[in-house]
């Protein structure tokens, strides 16, 4: 493509709602690179990095860390990439993660929201089984509060401003696959 400016799409939706599952399908697909706020998160924890106790710490809790932590990881990332579209997937999480990327002057061409009731996402995290130290009951409740109380208002913001396309998430995988295709067509252009 003949832009360099990126192209970003925020993937949001509740812990366990599918939103890396459909991301490695659209990256199959539609040429974007995935970018996993918490996947770029845990492997800064990893990196042996000085903020990995700090980062490990929030992730157990179901916290939200800093925005400063998380723009770098995603800006560092955008650098090193070789197209300019990219998913970035389970951020931002609350209103000051949305004013920190707001401010690298990057804008989301829209945002897509998996929609997923509370009880299907606590039995697909619960029969995930990939040893996520955020994958147990107790950990599981406090994502879902954090969830409700600071992710929610940020997917109403984008809404309010015709941004959000809301996905039903509870459909076998190809089926929302299915639903979200029509969306990415266009970047194919
Ligand atoms: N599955 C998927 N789709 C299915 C379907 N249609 N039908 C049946 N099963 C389906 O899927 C979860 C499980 O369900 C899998 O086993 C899958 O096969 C199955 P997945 O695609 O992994 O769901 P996803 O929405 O990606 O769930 P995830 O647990 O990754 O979401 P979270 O938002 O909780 O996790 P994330 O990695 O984004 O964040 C983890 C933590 O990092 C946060 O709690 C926070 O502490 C920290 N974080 C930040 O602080 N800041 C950030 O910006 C990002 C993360
Ligand atoms: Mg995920």
């Amino acid at each position: 493509n003949t832009s360099s400016r990126p192209r970003v799409v925020f993937v949001l939706g509740g812990p366990g709602s599918g939103k890396g599952t459909q991301c490695a399908k659209i990256v199959d697909n539609y040429g974007f690179i995935h970018l996993s706020a918490g996947d770029l998160l845990r492997a800064e924890i990893k990196s042996g990095s000085p903020n990995g106790n700090m980062i490990q710490n929030m992730i157990k809790d179901g916290k939200i860390v800093p925005s400063e932590v998380t723009v770098k990881l995603l800006l560092k990332a955008m650098n090193e990439a070789t197209t300019d579209k990219f998913l970035i997937d389970g951020f931002p999480r609350n209103e000051e993660n949305r004013l920190a990327f707001e401010k690298t002057g990057l804008e989301p061409e829209f945002i897509l929201y998996f929609d997923c009731p509370l009880t299907e996402m606590e039995k697909r995290l619960l029969g995930r089984n990939e040893g996520r130290v955020d994958d147990n009951i107790d950990t599981i409740r406090k994502r879902f509060k954090v969830f409700i109380e600071s992710s929610l208002p940020v997917i109403d913001h984008y809404d309010k401003l015709g941004k959000t396309r809301k996905v039903n998430a509870t459909k076998t995988r190809e089926e929302v696959f299915k639903t979200i295709e029509p969306l990415f067509k266009p970047f194919l252009e």
